[in-house]
């Protein structure tokens, strides 16, 4: 993702659920194996904490138009505007994760990891995204895939939405129009029916700031540039949605499904400077980027943050639109959403600055001015292979606290952190970035007490990075797209997350390796 400094942009999971989870998985690995070292002089997370890693449908599986799949969105965006694209490659082929998922699934073997965070391709199930059609391939080859990982004692975290729309949702202007909510309640309701069963824990949206405000507001698929409007038009049909499909959980399928939640990122906003004007705009930019999401669903009144709806409403107001450019809940729908996820999964990778903006608020609308910060990142900051990514260990500290603070200590599950770097196997910076954000979480646990039951490191291998193409690498596994099998091969990376995750102590690891 490429975001540039344009943008960085309850019931509560009962402790049984992960403590059951986390035994059900323990059981069956043999941990204390080859690493021998005193425990006590060791940064160890707690006994039932599970670690994994991630990746997305779009991303990896390739076969993008095989045995009946649907075109989606990022189908039509790259084929169509692969000047948008960095490298204008696409996701086509990507890794072949359709063809090769069962060495993926090798790979998470050898890992280690207790759990596998992968997203379902909505246009792969229901190709014309409603549920009249089912596409009997993808059901097929999803269920191959979880029963890959269940046998081999890997507990599947499955995304129900990364950002693969169906393009004919898309044509009937996708997220923007609030039909959809009731189609994805349908998707969802067809994937409860035919893997409930085989899955744990459920999250329903990817990230839902990316795609609203990169998808909507900006240059990701659909591409629809239409910052301060489309954008809120999207998030709102997107929390409604959840909020539906929680409450079909809820309602219909509580004797089946184990857990439902939705990822949020958050990436830490700090003040760029000590002064009182930038302390009220990063709390203000926290609201808007985060808030917007987790407000709705986390806080104890629901609804979106009082100042978000106060400076959308008095800005749209002087640019002589007849109604706030940020669209309303019924009370009815404030409190279906309130409290509707037994988690929060949560992405975060870096931090930003946030200084006030003085300049006068222009008449076109967007979400910066609305949200009236100006973004940065600190030039000493060690940089990624992503020109957002900065390494920052310290801001996700902050961003759980803030959060613990700001929804009353909700458990928190993360869904996705890493890093990229260009290519190669000695990857000695990723491991520096994983030991630095390691040792920030497990501080956050003991010594602020905040709620983290897992850890999940994106990615397992190298993939298709949206608007970045193949440029960025993110993976603990290298892919050579070059190669006919796209061959995957570990990288340093790889042998430090297999440590932690047999272990659950953080590595000591020798840089020079
Ligand atoms: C995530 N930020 O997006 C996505 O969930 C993945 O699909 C993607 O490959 C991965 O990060 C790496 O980019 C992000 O501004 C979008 O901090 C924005 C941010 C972070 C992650």
């Amino acid at each position: 993702m490429s975001l540039g400094y344009q943008s960085p942009r309850r019931r509560r999971a009962g402790d049984m659920t992960w403590g059951i989870i986390a035994s059900m998985l323990f059981a069956s690995f043999g941990f204390g194996g080859t690493f021998s070292y005193e425990r006590s002089e060791k940064l160890c997370f707690p006994d039932d904490f599970i670690f994994g890693v991630a990746t997305a449908a779009y991303q990896i599986e390739g076969a993008w138009n095989t045995s009946g799949k649907g075109e989606s969105i990022w189908d039509r965006y790259t084929h169509e505007r692969p000047d948008r694209i960095f490298d204008h490659h696409n996701g086509d082929v990507a890794a072949d994760s359709y063809h090769l998922f069962r060495q993926d699934v090798r790979m998470l073997e050898y890992l280690g990891v207790q759990h596998y965070r992968f997203s379902i391709s909505w246009p792969r199930t229901l190709p014309s995204g409603l549920s009249n059609e089912i596409n009997e391939d993808g059901i097929r080859y999803y269920m191959e895939l979880l029963d890959e990982l269940n046998s081999h004692g890997i507990s599947p975290i499955v995304t129900m939405y990364h950002w693969d729309l169906p393009q004919a949702l898309q044509d009937l202007g996708g997220w923007t129009n609030p039909i959809i909510a009731e189609y994805f309640v349908d998707y969802a309701r067809v994937l409860f029916d035919h893997f409930g069963d085989k899955v744990n824990v459920w999250l329903t949206f990817n990230e839902p700031l990316s795609f609203c405000h990169d998808g909507y507001g900006g240059l990701d698929a659909p591409g629809a540039h239409s910052s301060g409007f489309e954008d809120y038009l999207c998030a709102h049909n997107v929390l409604r949605a959840h909020g539906m499909v929680y409450r079909l959980y809820m309602d219909q399928y509580k004797d089946k499904i184990k857990s439902v939640g939705i990822t949020l990122d958050f990436s830490w906003l700090e003040p760029a400077t000590t002064s009182d004007a930038d302390q009220k705009a990063a709390e203000t930019a926290r609201q808007f980027y985060f808030g917007w999401f987790a407000h709705p669903i986390f806080s104890k009144t629901g609804d979106y943050p009082p100042i978000m709806r106060e400076r959308v409403d008095t800005i749209s107001k002087r640019q002589h639109f007849t109604r706030s450019r940020l669209p309303s809940f019924t009370p009815e729908e404030v409190e279906m959403i309130r409290g509707s996820s037994d988690f929060l999964g949560l992405n975060h990778y870096t931090t930003y600055l946030i200084a006030k903006n003085k300049g006068k608020i222009s008449l076109t609308p967007s979400f910066e001015a609305d949200m009236g910060g100006i973004v940065s990142q600190k030039k000493e900051w060690p940089k990624s292979n992503s020109t957002w990514l900065k390494v920052v260990p310290w801001g996700f500290r902050k961003s759980l606290n803030w959060v613990r603070l700001a929804y009353d200590n909700p458990t928190v599950f993360i869904t996705e952190n890493g890093m990229s770097l260009e290519r190669g196997l000695k990857d000695s910076r990723r491991i520096n970035y994983l030991d630095g954000y390691l040792k920030a979480l497990l501080t956050a646990m003991t010594k602020d007490n905040c709620r983290v039951v897992g850890y999940t490191y994106w990615s397992l291998m190298d993939n298709f990075e949206w608007t970045r193409g193949f440029s960025e690498r993110f993976g603990l596994y290298e892919v050579d797209y070059d190669s006919p099998n796209k061959v995957r091969t570990a990288r340093s990376s790889a042998e430090y997350f297999k440590q932690l995750a047999q272990t659950r102590c953080i590595p000591t690891w020798n840089y020079t390796v």
